[in-house]
């Protein structure tokens, strides 16, 4: 057994045998009340379910197994020459709830390099879509292409035990991620440059290795890569591409049909989407105003015509934070220290002091502040990757980490098929003629 899966089932194992117990003696303790206005609303807030890898806090943001997004800048080992983390070892972390060390990283960048290889009908499935598909929908075509290789959906049908879930959900989780950023290469290198794919450099980690297959020559690239897609990796399990890929895993499904489904969760706007749209509204109000250097009052104008319009401000508001989302600092942080006056992340920056106050004022927004989308886009026009609609993929990547590590923890803690309850707005009348 390879050194993580064994981790891995040293400490849920335990905590399985621990959860039994704790809820055959708490089983009907009240953890929470709903309201109508949750019912209606999204389920906001409402507990109902447990995941491991991290945990949101409205005020502080995400925290991973515990750790904020400075403390892990600090803590995770760093390729040499990068300052910053390497998303490898996030998933040490979010997989057994400790640091990892230099070597044990180094064992996952080799674990998924030795892993990467994508099935040839995935590269012909891509090839079959017309090259103006939108990337999301060919990453998540990609995504279930790869489910032929699925150990866990071959296991069960040979009759596999329950008590293996989670070792053949391991082995899947390993080998999908170690493929993803082939995959995503690929439909970058074939939608937006001909199709001239740039083999991997087997000596590179794992984002260092996509940001180089995505044809990109800078180092500080691969470094925002590393940061990117760290913390874009996980932010608990109520949002709608972990929640997703959650709800497609409790029915067994293995985890390329559930990562597809968190992914076609995530290609909505109001979720991952969010990145690309951004980057597209910066884009046309420079057009619109014909300047990329626009005074406040022009910027301010242009947030209001959009709101005018009946649309949202991309990249500001959340579910849960009630402040500036530690993302979206740790972004601007690195454009700080790495970018010196660029036109359009000075426009993020100047959105940043402009569209909060405006949403205050709008009454309803219950966080005016910016979320992880709002910078991201900036950052990488900055280095040449232009083509907005591929943003969302690299989100995807990223995100993939954070919810199959939690699959891995479903399988070993032996949760059930989700299943709530629905009502109908008749049954809500009747509810409420009764308790009057
Ligand atoms: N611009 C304009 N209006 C906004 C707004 C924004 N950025 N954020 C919220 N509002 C509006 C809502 O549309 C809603 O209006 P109505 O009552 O007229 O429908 C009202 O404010 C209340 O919404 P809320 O409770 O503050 O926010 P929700 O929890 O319902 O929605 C989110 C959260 C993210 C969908 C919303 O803030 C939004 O649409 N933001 C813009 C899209 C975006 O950046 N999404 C990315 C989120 C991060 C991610 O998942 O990647």
């Amino acid at each position: 057994m390879d050194p993580l899966k064994k981790k891995c089932h040293e400490k849920s194992a335990p905590l399985r045998t621990e959860n039994k117990a704790l809820l055959k003696e708490h089983g009907d303790k009240k953890v929470d009340e709903v309201v109508l206005r949750q019912v209606f609303g999204g389920a906001r807030g409402i507990k109902m379910m447990v995941w491991e890898p991290s945990q949101l806090d409205p005020i502080e943001g995400i925290r991973f197994r515990g750790y904020s997004i400075p403390e892990l800048k600090e803590k995770l080992p760093k390729t040499p020459g990068s300052k910053e983390p390497r998303p490898e070892g996030l998933f040490w972390l979010m997989l057994v709830g400790e640091v990892p060390t230099e070597e044990e990283v180094n064992w996952i960048t080799g674990e998924w390099m030795r892993r990467s290889n994508v099935p040839e009908h995935t590269f012909r499935a891509l090839d079959a879509l017309p090259t103006d598909a939108h990337p999301m929908t060919q990453f998540s075509t990609a995504i279930v292409s790869m489910q032929t290789e699925s150990i866990f959906s071959r296991r069960y049908s040979e009759g596999m035990s329950k008590e293996e879930y989670w070792d053949a959900t391991y082995e899947d989780t390993m080998n999908l991620i170690s493929r993803l950023p082939r995959v995503a290469a690929y439909i970058y290198r074939r939608t937006y440059h001909n199709g001239s794919h740039i083999a991997p450099d087997t000596k590179l980690d794992w984002a260092g290795n996509f940001a180089h297959m995505l044809g990109i020559k800078n180092e500080d690239f691969k470094s925002l890569m590393r940061l990117y897609l760290t913390i874009h990796a996980d932010h608990e399990g109520g949002n709608a591409s972990a929640h997703t890929t959650h709800l497609v895993g409790s029915t067994l499904s293995d985890p390329y049909y559930s990562l597809a489904g968190g992914m076609n969760a995530l290609a909505g706007p109001l979720h991952g989407l969010a990145n690309q749209e951004v980057i597209k509204w910066i884009f046309k109000m420079v057009d619109v105003l014909g300047t990329r250097k626009p005074s406040h009052e022009q910027v301010a104008d242009y947030i209001q015509s959009t709101l005018n319009a009946g649309q949202v401000i991309p990249g500001y508001g959340h579910a849960v934070l009630r402040k500036p989302d530690p993302r979206f600092i740790a972004q601007k942080e690195f454009a700080e220290e790495y970018i010196k006056d660029d036109e359009i992340v000075n426009i993020v920056w100047m959105l940043f002091e402009i569209v909060p106050e405006i949403l205050k004022g709008l009454g309803k927004v219950k966080n005016p502040w910016p979320n992880v989308d709002a910078h991201s886009g900036a950052l990488l026009v900055h280095y040449g990757l232009t083509e907005y609609s591929f943003y969302t993929v690299l989100f995807g990547v990223s995100r993939a980490l954070g919810v199959l590590a939690a699959q891995c923890w479903a399988r070993a803690l032996g949760f059930p098929l989700e299943r709530p309850k629905s009502v109908t707005s008749q049954w809500v009348k009747s509810f409420l003629a009764e308790q009057e």
